[in-house]
């Protein structure tokens, strides 16, 4: 293949920064050090097999440390590259109790953007070696620029995002994003280490057949959520629809956007008020999800439109295809509203 022919993550960058004549450059250049940070993190990830061998084997790494566990890894990986490039005056994750204030080579606090991050969601999938991803959400800070950020500027609403994406290291590695204009992802040649654009404006079907949920947890599921799961299965639909679920959001998120899917992780007897993370993992898919022509919803709030109280909050989370989106909010108002 001549991959000469297609247009590369960084001048596709470029391109975009073009669109903006006010722009100095700092957007494009915290863009680059994730692009950068996906490409370490992939390496690692690839090398986790064989490290867990190695590992096994009573071995240290060649300074005599052990092995580092790759969620901390990852997220150490994220920070450095971010911190290292002036790019960023604050970084929250979810590997992190609180958000880090930057303060780098560049005096007196004057980035404006913050990252909220999941530096390696499902990383209990490693072991088994199924895919996991990072998942990656970018604000202008509120706080004036020459002050240290605040926790105000981590706690803005998900229609604030300025961009927003994931990184899958699957059979392939891609790097999905959205600024705000449609989807764009890009996939890793890993002889070159280059992302190309490999899917131009991606769209989500506004229907699907494929439903992910964590099934087991179905005791504590609402009527709705119980009538739309049997909604799933029945023959009123051409055919009972396919049940997919990873325990991989950003793998179960991207194979439902590819193919057409809805995405349910509600409230459960354990996780009350759902499981996955409002800033980390639920507003950076819904702004993807959106802007791929999706729906993202707690059961009755637009995910974007929650105003978080806490760095660490959980939100419930319904996303996918429109049409399957509407189809559960429609059963969980007639059955547990009553
Ligand atoms: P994590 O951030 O601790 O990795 O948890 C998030 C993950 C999601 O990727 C996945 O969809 C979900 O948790 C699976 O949870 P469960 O095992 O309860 O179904
Ligand atoms: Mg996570």
């Amino acid at each position: 293949m001549n991959n000469s022919n297609f247009q590369t993550l960084g001048e596709f960058i470029i391109d975009k920064q073009e669109d903006f004549s006010l722009s100095t450059g700092e957007f494009t250049r915290l863009l680059s050090a994730i692009r950068l940070a996906a490409k370490l993190v992939n390496k690692e990830v690839n090398k986790a097999g064989i490290a867990n061998i190695i590992g096994a084997m009573g071995s240290e790494n060649i300074q005599g440390e052990n092995q580092q566990k790759l969620d901390v890894l990852a997220n150490d990986i994220f920070i450095n590259a971010l911190t290292q490039r002036d790019v960023v005056c604050g970084i929250a994750s979810e590997e992190n109790d609180d958000f880090i204030i930057i303060n780098n080579k560049k005096q007196d606090h004057q980035s404006k953007y913050v990252v909220l991050m999941d530096p390696l969601d499902g990383s209990s999938n490693i072991d088994v070696n199924v895919s996991v991803g990072t998942i990656f959400s970018i604000y202008k800070r509120i706080s004036p620029v020459g002050s240290p950020v605040i926790l105000e500027d981590f706690l803005q609403p998900g229609t604030e995002q300025v961009a927003a994406g994931y990184i899958i290291y699957g059979s392939s590695t891609m790097l999905v994003y959205t600024t705000g204009n449609g989807v764009n992802g890009f996939t890793l040649d890993p002889e070159i280490g280059t992302f190309y654009l490999s899917h131009p404006n991606m769209k989500i079907p506004e229907k699907g057949s494929i439903y992910s949920i964590n099934e087991g947890n179905s005791k504590s599921f609402s009527p709705g959520i119980t009538a739309y799961l049997e909604h799933c299965k029945s023959s009123e639909n051409k055919k009972p629809y396919s049940a997919r679920y990873i325990g991989s959001l950003v793998s179960d998120f991207h194979r439902n956007m590819i193919k057409g899917g809805i995405y349910m992780y509600p409230a459960t007897e354990s996780s009350p008020k759902g499981k996955l993370r409002l800033l980390y993992e639920c507003n950076p898919i819904a702004f993807l999800c959106e802007q791929s022509g999706g729906i993202a919803t707690d059961g009755t709030n637009r995910i974007m439109e929650i105003i978080p109280s806490e760095l660490h909050q959980r939100v419930p989370v319904f996303c996918g295809c429109s049409g399957m989106v509407k189809d559960v909010m429609q059963l969980m108002e007639i059955h547990d509203n009553a």
